[in-house]
């Protein structure tokens, strides 16, 4: 009871001060800190944190289908705990795709169906969704379309899932397409290629459950972008940051109401507002190095994290031009490459950049730093320059190309507004002063037309629609900002701001969601639903 007490006092206190004072009863310390540019709060190691720079990076194998025939990759994914070695010395158990973290690698061509068979022996139920995925709805991986564990499930007595207590219990007794076992999610891959990933979206429960290691990689290949001379092959990587705290023994620590993520949904109150690790992992390695030549490489930075948002940079800079050229975002290549002297990143945000390492002479060390970080969480991950080698990639001053959504044939505009509020007398996020609720569309769009979407906030939300990408129009009074170029499916909403989007949906007609993808707010019900038609 007196953690339902202190969240309903907490949430009348703003900032790092009202915070930590909270925090300091759970006898955590570090709390408050660490907050610039988040709506978030730090959850310190209680082991020892890992010297940086001391191992290299993993790079998440490419899987193999089990079976290609004239129109269809298959695959099957096992779900299932395993322990992996991510602190020297020390085991961490994990939720695990091929008992992986990240998981296995998929890659597809565009226009070439893709079929997943996901197998759950996890002790928890799982949803899978495609991220970035212009999927059948049936497919999209619905919060209630639950896939239970093959060995069976009862959320206990007196506890169904999302019954009533906690800020994000929005299901009480409703299901959806509920499956035992194992499903098998298909995607058709009419779509242009880019970097998607996938990842868990169990109704109250993304949470807890992508920071256990519910990611991986999904990436989606077309001749455009393999008719440019990109750096590909070895020199293009994937690269998945995120944050973790750890427990002394080694397993990952998160304020979870309820640590077998049966029936309680949400984090202890200190944690509302979104739960920031002090180790960043890039693909599941502390603070990994990467040798690399003095070349062109293409990085696919996705920021994996359930809340924290980084400005990344190097160090020391290339010395002439920008450290970073963009060629992508969320929803594939750029129409032109964009000088970065940093990149923000919210979370579920993904940048394709090429960084030129033959500016840096061999021998140099460059460190990818993180400047909204402070001690630990400034820095991500190390490049060793090795040797000079022959180079003959290139970045075209075109890209691709890119249909501009005119705002001006947009047949409506909807306001979305993310901020604190009432879920069901207790205190959570909401869309539009209300909760989530599945079985509710807030909104019919026709498919093929044009809407704005004005999305309004009242901290720090990354706001992520389902189906289709959508183009920025405007932030608050201005034009796009420099991280909105391209087909985005992820947009970083700031304190008071509000983004109007350009959006279309296509193909798919039936419920989808939008949401915010920090984490711990979607799982206390900021998401809401709307309905193609
Ligand atoms: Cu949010």
């Amino acid at each position: 009871m007196s953690t339902r007490l202190s969240r309903r006092g907490f949430l009348g206190l703003v900032g790092a001060a009202g915070a930590a004072g909270v925090a300091g009863s759970f006898g955590l310390t570090g709390c408050g800190r660490d907050t610039t540019g988040q709506t978030a709060q730090l959850l310190t190691s209680l082991t020892p944190r890992p010297r940086p720079y001391a191992v290299p990076l993993p790079v998440p194998a490419v899987k193999e289908p089990l079976l290609r025939d004239a129109t269809t990759d298959y695959y099957e994914i096992v779900q299932r705990v395993a322990d992996v070695e991510i602190l020297p010395g020390l085991k961490t158990p994990i939720l695990g795709y091929d008992g992986m973290f990240p998981g296995p690698t998929l890659v597809s061509r565009s226009g070439r169906r893709t079929v997943v068979r996901h197998r759950n022996t996890l002790p928890v139920p799982t949803v899978v969704h495609l991220h970035g995925g212009h999927t059948p709805s049936d497919h999209d991986g619905y919060p209630i379309d639950l896939v239970l564990p093959v060995g069976g499930w009862n959320p206990g007595a007196g506890h169904g899932h999302g019954a009533g207590h906690g800020a994000g219990s929005t299901t009480g007794s409703m299901t959806g397409d509920v499956r035992r076992g194992e499903r098998d999610y298909a995607y058709p891959f009419h779509q242009r290629a880019a970097t998607l990933w996938y990842h868990d979206h169990r109704m109250d429960f993304t949470g807890a459950q992508v920071y256990r290691g519910l990611a991986g990689f999904h990436l989606v290949h077309d001749d455009e972008e393999q008719a440019l001379p990109l750096p590909s092959g070895e020199r293009d990587v994937p690269l998945m940051i995120c944050d973790r705290a750890f427990e002394e023994n080694g397993a990952f620590r998160y304020p979870a109401l309820d640590r077998e993520l049966r029936s309680t949904p949400g984090v202890t109150s200190a944690y509302m507002e979104g739960v920031l690790g002090d180790v960043i992992l890039v693909n599941g390695a502390p603070w990994p190095v990467l040798e690399v030549a003095a070349a062109r490489y293409r990085f696919r930075i996705l920021n994996a994290s359930n809340a924290r948002r980084y400005r990344l940079a190097l160090d020391p800079g290339p010395g002439e031009g920008t450290p970073f050229v963009q060629i992508g975002g969320d929803g594939g290549l750029l129409e032109h490459p964009e000088g970065q002297d940093t990149i923000v990143a919210a979370p579920a945000e993904r940048f394709d950049v090429v960084v030129d390492f033959s500016a840096y002479k061999p021998g140099t060390v460059v460190t990818m730093v993180n400047q909204l970080g402070s001690g630990p969480t400034a820095r991500v991950m190390r490049f060793r320059v090795t040797h000079r080698v022959k180079d003959d990639t290139a970045i075209p001053s075109t890209l691709g190309r890119i249909e501009k959504l005119d705002p001006a044939k947009a047949v409506r505009t909807r306001e979305w507004r993310f901020a604190r509020g009432d879920v069901h007398g207790e205190k959570g996020w909401t869309i539009n002063g209300r909760p989530f609720d599945p079985r509710r569309m807030d909104a019919r769009p026709r498919l093929g037309d044009i809407e704005i979407w004005r999305f309004q906030a009242d901290l720090h939300h990354p706001v992520h629609v389902h189906l289709d990408p959508f183009q920025v129009v405007r932030r608050g009074n201005g034009g796009p900002g420099r991280f909105d170029a391209g087909w985005k499916d992820t947009v970083d909403l700031r304190p008071t701001e509000y983004v109007d989007v350009a959006v279309r949906f296509t193909d798919y007609r039936g419920p989808y969601l939008l949401h915010c993808h920090n984490l711990e707010h979607e799982d206390m019900a900021m998401m809401a639903a709307f309905a193609t038609t």
